[in-house]
């Protein structure tokens, strides 16, 4: 194995725990815990993939006193070797498994760093794993994803990723176009003789085909990004139709204020759950109406503000009572806004349903359109089955989160597919235009530069920081 600078970090959250891991990865990783580890054999003997039992020694300790080495007894600890290649990283590592107090862990650390380790930059033993060809760039990735996972649909998308559903995906695109790019070169290469191995319609159709998967493929960042991120849900609404109850309802505790007077929220409030797996996050805000009190008026635009970022708009209205000005003017108030947040879908909610229903829908439908109209109880908690459901389904465009297959989860890769597609359109153009193959060819070699960026095949240093960073430390 070449030389490669050991790297080491504690791999566990920081506190006090039952157990820590202090982990090394590199050339001297073996050695340098061999160093400081008293066990049955020496490390650097030892089977690969097993743990040892042993004490871990400070061999430079001095005896405060005599000034003396007096080799001090820190732990006993489990070590667990992994042999390079077959380690997370490639590399050689070794685990070390002490007792999890945080001044502990520390000193282990600085021991290991003392005796030849550096300290590892957040997400570099990932980045190993990635530079050394164990994982690609998108799975690197998922390992991000699946840390920071909060619900089983977005862990379960990012196992996925990890097991290289998006790699795989890209990769038969990128076949594709490896295809189509050979015949026009075997063309070129005999030009004098004026051949057209790839006939202009068959290309053109070929490379149409291909647009429109990585087209499709793009669509799919919506639904990564939910996984990821969460869905988030504005609940808008004039003063006392029950928007704040509706927040309590779908959370089942009493989070937010509720009370008969009007103008009772004036803040927004923003609280996750978990319905069906999927992680949303419920933001109530302060009702919306034409207000000159002080606070109120920040509330509103605080509101108008989380519209803008969401991707589900709840109306809500109060249905025992009449269709009401107020209603109106928050619709005329709001609609603007949210044209502005395209993508962003918006249900009515009509709330209250346990009393006689007075408003009329048609009013509703005539604002805002064809959308989805839920009435429900937020106070006897009735209606929300269905509720749930078209909040489910307004998230993922009718397809459930469950759906197999490669999606791109983060704007990065969005990014990179969307130039590949720009080349690709560029390169549909030349071929209608009747350009030469070397143009055509140009612009499908950049295409698939952008594709192999997703995978990590082609990166720069910038992006490998950018994305490493994100990492915790020791991962
Ligand atoms: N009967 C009935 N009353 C409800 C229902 N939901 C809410 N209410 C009542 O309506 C009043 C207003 O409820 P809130 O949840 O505070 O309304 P809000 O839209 O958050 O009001 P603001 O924060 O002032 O804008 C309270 O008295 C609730 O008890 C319901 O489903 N049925
Ligand atoms: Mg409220």
């Amino acid at each position: 194995m070449a030389d490669i600078e050991t790297i080491a970090a504690i791999s566990t959250a920081p506190g006090s725990g039952g157990v820590a891991i202090i982990r090394l990865s590199g050339s001297v990783a073996i050695r340098i815990v061999e160093s400081i580890f008293k066990g049955r054999r020496p490390l650097s003997e030892v089977e690969s993939h097993k743990i040892y039992c042993g004490k871990i020694i400070d061999p430079n300790q001095k005896d405060k006193s005599t000034e003396r080495a007096a080799p001090a007894f820190l732990d006993e600890v489990l070590v667990a070797v992994y042999k390079a290649p077959n380690s997370y990283t490639k590399e050689d590592v070794v685990e070390i498994n002490c007792h999890g107090g945080n001044f502990l862990t520390h000193r282990l650390l600085e021991l290991v760093l003392k005796n030849g380790a550096r300290l590892a930059r957040k997400g570099e033993f990932t980045e190993r794993a990635f530079l050394n060809g164990r994982l690609d760039l998108s799975q690197a990735e998922a390992v991000a994803d699946i840390i920071n996972a909060k619900t089983e649909a977005s862990l379960s998308s990012a196992t996925l990723q990890l097991e290289g559903a998006l790699s795989n995906r890209v990769k038969q695109i990128r076949k594709e176009l490896v295809a189509i790019c050979s015949l026009i070169e075997l063309e070129l290469d005999f030009a004098e003789e004026d051949v057209e191995f790839a006939e202009r319609g068959q290309l053109r159709k070929q490379l149409s085909k291909t647009i429109r998967e990585v087209e499709e493929f793009l669509t799919t960042y919506n639904r990564g990004r939910i996984l990821r991120e969460g869905v988030k849900v504005v609940i808008i609404g004039r003063p006392n139709v029950g928007k704040s109850s509706l927040l309590n309802a779908l959370l089942k505790k009493e989070r937010a204020i509720v009370t008969e007077i009007a103008g009772t929220t004036r803040d927004t409030l923003e609280e996750q759950i978990d319905i069906k797996g999927v992680f949303f996050r419920l933001v109530d805000t302060a009702g919306v109406h034409e207000t000159s009190d002080k606070i109120e008026k920040i509330g509103v635009e605080k509101t108008y503000d989380e519209i803008k970022e969401a991707q589900i708009a709840l109306f809500v209205f109060d249905g025992s009572e009449e269709f009401h000005k107020k209603d109106e003017t928050l619709m005329d108030l709001v609609l603007p806004v949210l044209e502005k947040n395209q993508g962003c879908k918006v249900v009515a909610v009509i709330n209250k349903s346990d009393l006689n229903r007075k408003i009329d829908i048609k009013k509703i439908r005539k604002k805002l359109g064809k959308i989805n109209i839920v009435e429900l109880s937020a106070k006897e908690q009735s209606g929300f089955e269905y509720f749930e459901k078209v909040l489910l389904k307004e998230a993922f465009d009718q397809k459930g989160p469950n759906e197999s297959g490669g999606f791109i989860s983060n704007i990065r890769q969005k990014n990179a597919l969307e130039m590949a597609l720009e080349c690709l359109k560029k390169a549909l153009v030349s071929t209608k235009q009747k350009l030469s193959g070397e143009f055509i060819v140009l612009d499908m070699r950049e295409a698939m530069n952008h594709l192999g960026e997703i995978i990590g095949e082609v990166t720069s240093e910038d992006i490998l920081d950018n994305i490493f960073s994100q990492f915790c430390i020791g991962k």
